[in-house]
């Protein structure tokens, strides 16, 4: 079973086999976790991102789908690639955001990662209500099949490290 471990801290210094990005669809870098991922990860990873571009995602990453890169200069062997839902108050994308964690766990198992990093995906510039978040965060990872070995959500705020914990603990 996966073991669940929660760090307060930069997903960019996470050495892991696989750090998971909180991208949009372009796949061409934004804010956040995406913006801190391609500055710190160089080049490379941008690079990576314009070939898929110009092959299997013409039209880009549609949300809740995962995708692989390099990581570049991160301490990270790959950066999975995936697209949360922008919160909506009138409409349940819930499911979208249960398919990122399970996408990119696949994706993971694909490249053989055993240790991956997940930043909490929309629970920034996209809006997503942190403790619902974490609800589906913690439940789908517990609840999809993989041959991963560690998950490590990092937080990057005190709030979000605590809502965490109050989920990995009443479940
Ligand atoms: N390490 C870990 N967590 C972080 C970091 C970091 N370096 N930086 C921010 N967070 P966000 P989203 C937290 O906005 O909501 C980009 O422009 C942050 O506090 O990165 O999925 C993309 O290109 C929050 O809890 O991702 C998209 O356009 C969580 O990570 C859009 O933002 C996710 O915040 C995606 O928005």
């Amino acid at each position: 079973m996966v073991s669940l471990t929660l760090v307060r801290g930069d997903i960019t210094e996470q050495a892991v086999d696989a750090v998971v990005n909180a991208a949009n669809s372009s796949l061409l870098g934004g804010g956040g976790v995406d913006g801190a991922i391609h500055r710190k990860g160089g080049p490379e990873i941008l690079a990576a991102c314009r070939a898929l571009r110009a092959s299997h995602y013409g039209k880009g990453l549609p949300t809740g789908q995962a995708v692989a890169t390099t990581a570049g200069r991160l301490p990270a062997r790959w950066v999975i690639h995936t697209v949360g839902p922008v919160w909506s108050a009138t409409e349940d994308r819930s499911g979208l955001l249960t398919s990122c964690y399970r996408e990119a766990l696949r994706v993971a198992d694909e490249l053989g990662a055993e240790t991956v990093a997940f930043p909490a995906v929309s629970t920034g510039i996209y809006g997503w209500p942190v403790d619902d978040g974490a609800r589906i965060a913690v439940d789908t990872v517990r609840s999809t099949p993989t041959a991963v070995r560690e998950v490590h959500f990092i937080l990057f705020d005190d709030n979000a490290f605590r809502i965490f914990e109050d989920r990995l603990s009443a479940s």
